[in-house]
């Protein structure tokens, strides 16, 4: 086990930053939190800025009558650019605040999907993408008369490229793809996918939401063209998201909402739009939200994202360790290398609600379900998995306590079940 001067940072240092994690949950059992896939925890920088933004100067943004007014719209353009530069963008122009991944996806499923997609047009997706990039890729095929097609997967849950020659055709127009799984935790080749995608003409929509809060992205050094992630899974609070996409598609696709704001000039029968990024910001943007994550962004870079993807890793390989030692545990996904911090886990004889229930006795926060990838799990032949997801607030000891909760979870499941082997509910 590392101690503590192998590690890149202060764990204990930065558990303090977050105050939901000094907690005990009921029998007075302390809170491990192993769902940041899920949700992140946010740290008081966050909180007191929403904090400050309520107290202190909340006023619409954009309507540049007064003094509070002003302070707003310039902390929201600050968190604009702090996104601008993370993401390594070209433009702020280019950042699209919107409610989150999912309203990012569809802007671009609706805005650029619907506008240019013609029948017998093919959208490139996978079974492991979250619905958050499937779902709004089925209507818009529906609408259009495109179809999607699908890249396989390796035994081990990666994409397998090795018919990509064969997928990836001038037919082609999109390749919908996450830059990591939340539930494989599987890498994807971003940047080889994006030349591919360009060599036939194609272009390449990449859903961060995992991918971005846990290591460095660059838009430019990628070469893609649509970028998705949330805030609350950046540290930041819920309700807001991002949209990047290179200008000229920007200029180019149609809004999604319309409203307020997403105006140049209304006329009786019709409308025209303003530039990006305001043309996808229709109604009052979550302002409070935005200026926020812009916090979140800054601890994140503080801290540095290198950093925390290196403690990350160790943490996941201690985990991986850890968790292939245990008899009938079964880890999701390829081996730790192709992968990020989150383990989704079959074990033999318990269903994934009980395991989750358990474990929650001993204050062990995970999450069980289909995690909405519902074509993947049943790819795997199965209808649920337990998913413990780290950040870099977790520590060795809470993945020890989550071994200790699963050991005595397997012991209560045998004695109630009658250690019936593959009993499941
Ligand atoms: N894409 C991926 C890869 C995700 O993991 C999620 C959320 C989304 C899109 C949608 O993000 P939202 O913020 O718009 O909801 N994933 C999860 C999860 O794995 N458990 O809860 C939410």
């Amino acid at each position: 086990m590392a101690t503590s001067g192998d590690l890149p940072f202060d764990v204990e240092s930065v558990r303090r930053d977050f105050p939901i994690l000094d907690q005990r949950l009921l029998n007075d059992k302390p809170l491990v939190y192993l769902d940041t896939a899920a949700t992140s925890q946010k740290p008081r920088i966050v909180i007191d800025k929403l904090v400050e933004c309520c107290e202190k100067y909340n006023s619409n943004v954009h309507r540049g009558i007064h003094q509070l007014g002003d302070r707003m719209t310039t902390e929201l353009e600050n968190a604009r650019e702090i996104v601008q530069r993370f993401i390594g963008a070209k433009d702020v122009d280019e950042i699209v605040f919107t409610s989150g991944t999912t309203m990012s996806l569809n802007i671009v499923a609706h805005g650029w999907g619907r506008k240019f997609l013609k029948p017998g047009d093919e959208i490139l997706v996978n079974p492991m993408e979250h619905h958050a990039n499937l779902v709004p890729w089925q209507l818009a095929a529906k609408a259009t008369g495109a179809v999607l097609k699908y890249i396989p997967l390796t035994n081990d849950g990666r994409l397998d490229l090795s018919h990509l020659d064969e997928l990836l055709t001038t037919r082609t127009k999109l390749v919908a793809v996450t830059a990591m799984s939340n539930v494989l935790g599987t890498i994807n080749p971003i940047g080889e996918l994006a030349q591919r995608a360009h060599a036939v003409g194609a272009l390449i929509c990449v859903d961060g939401a995992q991918s971005v809060p846990h290591s460095s992205t660059n838009v430019r050094a990628l070469n893609i063209d649509f970028l998705a992630f949330s805030g609350h899974k950046l540290y930041g609070p819920t309700g807001i998201g991002v949209l990047w996409a290179r200008k000229e598609l920007l200029e180019s696709m149609d809004p999604f909402l319309a409203g307020g704001h997403m105006i140049r000039e209304v006329f009786e029968q019709s409308s025209t739009w303003a530039d990006p990024p305001a043309k996808f910001e229709a109604g009052t943007c979550p302002f409070i939200e935005a200026v926020a994550l812009g916090a979140a962004i800054e601890y994140v870079t503080k801290l540095g994202i290198d950093r925390i993807a290196k403690y990350e890793h160790q943490l996941s390989v201690y985990a991986h360790q850890r968790l292939n030692e245990v008899p009938g545990v079964r880890i999701l996904g390829p081996s730790v290398e192709h992968k990020g911090a989150i383990l989704s886990l079959v074990i033999d004889g318990l269903h994934a609600h009980d395991l989750s229930d358990l474990l929650d006795r001993e204050g062990v926060a995970i999450r069980a379900g289909h995690h909405c990838t519902m074509p993947l799990h049943e790819l795997l032949g199965l209808t649920s998995s337990a998913r413990a997801s780290l950040a870099f607030y977790n520590t060795r000891s809470e993945i020890d306590k989550l071994i200790e909760a699963i050991d005595s979870a397997k012991k209560v499941f045998q004695r109630r079940s009658g250690s019936r082997p593959g009993a499941t509910r």
